[in-house]
């Protein structure tokens, strides 16, 4: 994985951590216990379930591209913040009820106690509830043109629901064979799990890009090019996260690794091997750097990022 045209990577680590410390700000305020104008009370117990499952961890690399992709377009990421905070809520709220006791039944994530975990799973539903409405709360009262607000929710809209991340888990609880016997369905073929991961996690990897070129008024033609980048991308990620499960330690992880044959989980590395997974993974990672060739040196920052979702150890 080399491209001759990128920066050393330390600018994207950099990017990377100042990314991270703004969302982290964002978030700390949009939960902070100040009553809102518009608002009768913010119930304590289900802010701080809110805070531990928004809070402290993660890579933010949703954030992190769609600040990227804006500023390809000249938009600074004060612009871009309540977008790139947006689609962070929507992630958060994602792994609350991915790790519930009913879905993948975790007790560690981001190496802290799971939100069911350190309050209960009632409120941890409520929680990821609260964080998934109140994405859109702050991107629908963004300061961002009315066209382009609507643009966003619809694009974000759209990568989380039905025919996104949440069709996307319902196909992956499928896929274990929790409806059907495995004896019955058969096993998930590698295309039945290249669309289930496309849908669960690439979407809103790629939304991210996507909502960044919404942002920055990106034309037709940046746009198809910027949307392969994040389906490649997206790709990418979740085969990494794949191959990590049988590679990393949970030390590293943050959370319990070694997982997914146990669950009869239906991962690329079940369905096509770890040799040809991995094979996968750096092609898809190739595949996003050649998208970004209509972009000059200022996308090396959105290149160092497909070349870290192939080579991440977390
Ligand atoms: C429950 C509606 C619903 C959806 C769950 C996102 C998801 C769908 C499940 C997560 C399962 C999983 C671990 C997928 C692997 C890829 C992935 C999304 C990893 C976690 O994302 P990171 O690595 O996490 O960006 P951090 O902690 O860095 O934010």
């Amino acid at each position: 994985m080399s491209d001759s045209t990128s920066r050393p990577d330390s600018s994207f680590a950099a990017r990377l951590a100042e990314t991270a410390s703004s969302i982290e700000t964002a978030l700390a305020n949009l939960l902070d216990d100040r009553q809102r104008d518009h608002e009768i009370a913010r119930p304590a117990r289900l802010l701080a379930a809110m805070r531990h499952g928004a809070l402290g961890g993660g890579k933010r690399l949703r954030p992190f591209l769609l600040t990227e992709t804006a500023r390809l377009f000249g938009v600074s990421p004060a612009e871009a913040m309540p977008a790139a905070s947006a689609i962070e809520l929507i992630h958060c709220y994602s792994l609350v009820h991915d790790d519930l006791p009913s879905m993948d039944n975790d007790d560690l994530r981001r190496g802290q106690p799971t939100v069911h975990k350190a309050f209960d799973e009632a409120t941890a539903i409520l929680a990821g509830d609260g964080l998934l409405t109140l994405a859109f709360e702050v991107l629908a009262g963004s300061a961002a043109k009315a066209a382009i607000r609507a643009d966003l929710v619809l694009c974000l809209a759209r990568a989380s629901g039905l025919a996104g991340m949440v069709g996307g888990q319902m196909l992956d609880l499928d896929a274990e064979g929790r409806y059907a016997e495995k004896a019955v369905r058969g096993p998930t073929s590698p295309g039945e799990v290249r669309r289930l991961q496309a849908m669960k996690t690439g979407a809103l990897l790629a939304a991210a890009v996507e909502m960044g070129a919404i942002l920055g008024g990106a034309s037709l033609g940046q746009r198809m090019s910027l949307s392969t980048f994040g389906q490649a991308l997206g790709a990418c990620f979740q085969v990494a996260d794949d191959v990590l499960d049988v590679e990393a330690s949970p030390d590293i992880m943050g959370k319990a690794t070694a997982k997914d044959a146990d669950a009869n989980k239906a991962t690329l590395v079940a369905a096509i091997g770890l040799e040809a997974a991995r094979a996968e993974r750096d092609r898809l990672a190739t595949d996003a750097i050649s998208a970004l060739r209509r972009f000059g040196p200022e996308a090396d920052t959105l290149r160092a990022a497909a070349r870290f979702a192939a080579e991440r150890a977390n």
